[in-house]
Parts: C-alpha cells; sequence; structure tokens
C-alpha cells in the first residue's frame, strides 16, 4: 500500500520539488526518491539482517521495541544545506544487534536497503558500531511518522542526512562498501560532516 505525494498540500508539493523531490514537514525536508512514502504497518514490519554472518536475524516490530532503547539529540543536517537543530530520536543501537548477528571474518561494511525498492546506502563496520548509530524508531518522543521512514529508519548522527535510510528493512554484512542511491549520483561515499 503506497501514498502519493499528491494526498498533500500542491503548493508545499511543488515548492519542495523545486527543492530536489520532497516537502516540508516540521524544518524537515520529506525526501523520496521513489516519488511515493510506503505505508508499512507495524504488524507486518519486518528487519532482515543477513550476509556473511553467524546468526542471521528477522525481526519484528514487538522485537526491536523489546530491545533496550537509546536516545540520541543532534542537528539533523542535509548536504544540500539544511538543517533540523535539536531533533531528538530514540531505538536500538546497531552495535547491539551486530553483536547478536556476529559479523564472520572478512565483513567491512554494511549495506541497508528500504522498502521503497529503490534507496540504498552503507557504513563501514566501524562507523556501524559507533554508539549513536540507531535503528530510530521515535522521533520527539512519538513514533515516526511514514513521511520520516515509519515504522524503522536508520539515523547516523556524524553524518549527512542522506546515510539515514528510511523504511529501513534490510541489513546485508558484506566485505566492502558499495555506492548507495545518491553516492552512484555523485555524492561522498564518506558522508561525515566536518
Ligand atoms: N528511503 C529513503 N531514505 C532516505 C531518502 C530517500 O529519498 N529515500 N533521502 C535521504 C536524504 S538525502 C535525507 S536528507 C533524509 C531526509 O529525511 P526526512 O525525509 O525524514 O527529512 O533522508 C534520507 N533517507
Ligand atoms: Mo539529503
Amino acid at each position: 500500500m503506497v501514498t502519493t505525494l499528491f494526498g498533500h498540500d500542491i503548493a508545499q508539493t511543488l515548492s519542495g520539488l523545486a527543492n530536489s523531490g520532497g516537502f516540508s514537514v516540521g524544518g524537515f525536508e520529506i525526501y523520496t526518491v521513489t516519488g511515493s512514502i510506503p505505508d508499512i504497518k507495524t504488524s507486518s514490519y519486518r528487519l532482515r539482517i543477513d550476509g556473511n554472518v553467524e546468526h542471521p536475524l528477522l525481526l519484528s516490530y514487538e522485537e526491536l521495541r523489546a530491545l533496550p532503547q537509546h536516545e540520541v539529540s543532534f542537528t539533523f543536517t542535509c548536504v544540500t544545506g539544511w538543517t533540523v537543530p535539536n531533533t531528538h530520536w530514540r531505538g536500538v543501537r546497531l552495535a547491539d544487534l551486530l553483536d547478536r548477528v556476529k559479523p564472520r571474518t572478512g565483513v567491512n561494511a554494511l549495506e541497508f536497503s528500504s522498502a521503497d525498492g529503490v534507496y540504498t546506502d552503507s557504513l563501514g563496520l566501524n562507523e556501524a558500531r559507533s554508539s549513536d548509530v540507531l535503528l530510530a524508531m521515535d522521533l520527539d518522543n512519538k513514533p515516526i511518522s511514514a513521511d520520516h521512514g515509519a515504522p524503522v529508519r536508520l539515523l547516523v548522527p556524524s553524518m549527512y542526512g542522506y546515510k539515514s535510510v528510511k523504511w529501513l528493512n534490510r541489513i546485508s554484512l558484506v566485505s566492502q562498501q558499495t555506492p548507495g542511491y545518491w553516492e552512484q549520483r555523485g555524492y561522498p561515499v564518506n558522508a561525515t560532516i566536518s
């Protein structure tokens, strides 16, 4: 089930499209490279973590919610120039899940996929183990909206927003990083905000 951008105010949509394909919500530009917002029920949501690991996992939303929840606050920064100060996020540390799946020797990177079927990005294994990298389920004390990537999005506070894959549904452990959606279109694989 997918809802299109035409459900939103047309003037907002057009001003957003002028600025590379989205619309604004609470200071954020909402981006979706497919032009639609996936509508994923928490009851049917699954996150697959696989690739070169000892213990592949398939996690439901309830299982993710039952794990220790951690919070991070930071200024969300898109590489195109807009920022949202003081955003507060809550979710599961990616590092905790890496401990459970146990990457095998030779794994140096993680590939993230979206339920939109198109968007991808990657992190190096050490980057992914950073304690501020979350699989986020709450923004400002409320479950994140479909616009922001519900039910679960990746969140990488030290990097530009394009690393923070929305509607996250798969993490695959691999030998090396491959360029993600925007990286194939010119942005650097190393998205650390300097
Ligand atoms: N699936 C998906 N994830 C995505 C994007 C996208 O288009 N599709 N855009 C990225 C970019 S460039 C940014 S800046 C942020 C924007 O997050 P927001 O839409 O919640 O404001 O999401 C990132 N994650
Ligand atoms: Mo972005």
